[in-house]
């Protein structure tokens, strides 16, 4: 990285100036090995801030071969994204530390946080504790599967607001909330507006964000990074458009 800032410092920064983040986020099983330095290259031109790297479940083992790609190819911040402590690589910049706060599963919420810190306490990784908030998106997803969690109700703002708010009072440096990779539905901007107004801690918010409308209506309703996957991996011309709308929601 050519910036002596943290990640973290970055994130805080431009969340005091008011100025929206755009994260593209790889799963290392979606992309083929020769696609990544031309998705890294697009991924400059289009002003991606951040690329998160990581899914609810790789079955390919190629999360070091994508990491070692994408930092050849590009100096962008490079941010794991782990369902499971198999996800910890010193290639990338940060790592999501993430507690899984909407959930009940035990396993989430901390065990796994004990297997994976003696690594991290050892790596060059920058550690960010994270509360993560699984917000149901219309239909089962990966990660609700695999987490073996209830996600919150898309229509409870209390129910978020509270949450999340126990997570900033735990000391959790950043809040994500997240419909799910390719959800049905994205999380809706009553939601983040009614956290993201109760809340101090970045905001990222992700999950079935297909349009470049759909990302400036979460980067204005209140969300500080906005995460697209899915609709990027199948259609790389969206990138470009999408980082604009959510940029030009500053
Ligand atoms: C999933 O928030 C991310 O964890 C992004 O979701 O792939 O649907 O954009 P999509």
């Amino acid at each position: 990285m050519v910036t002596t800032q943290s990640i973290y410092q970055r994130l805080s920064a431009a969340k005091k100036e008011g100025r929206k983040c755009f994260a593209l986020l790889i799963d290392p099983d979606e992309v083929t090995p020769s696609s990544l330095p031309p998705l890294a290259e697009l991924a400059v031109e289009a002003r991606v801030d951040f690329i998160f790297v990581g899914g609810s479940l790789l079955v390919h083992n190629s999360l070091s071969d994508c990491l070692s790609r994408l930092r050849a190819a590009c100096n962008l911040p490079l941010v794991l994204f782990p369902s499971s402590p198999l996800q910890i690589d010193d290639q990338a910049d940060a790592l999501l530390f993430l507690s899984l706060i909407s959930g009940r599963n035990p396993e989430l919420l901390i065990g796994q946080q004990v297997i994976s810190a003696p690594y991290l306490a050892h790596s060059t990784l920058e550690v960010i504790g994270t509360g993560y908030m699984l917000v149901d998106g219309g239909q089962p997803t990966t990660v609700s599967y695999m987490s073996n969690t209830t996600p919150l109700p898309a229509d409870k703002p209390d129910i978020a607001v509270a949450t999340a708010l126990a997570g900033q009072m735990l000391g959790m440096k950043l809040l994500y909330m997240d419909a799910g990779s390719g959800a049905k539905h994205p999380i809706s901007e009553r939601l983040i507006q009614r956290v993201s107004a109760q809340t101090e801690v970045p905001l990222i918010v992700g999950g079935g964000i297909r349009s470049p409308e759909r990302a400036f209506q979460t980067a204005n309703a209140g969300a500080d990074v906005v995460v697209v996957g899915n609709a990027v991996e199948n259609d790389r011309r969206l990138l470009r458009s999408m980082a604009e709308a959510v940029h030009g929601g500053s």
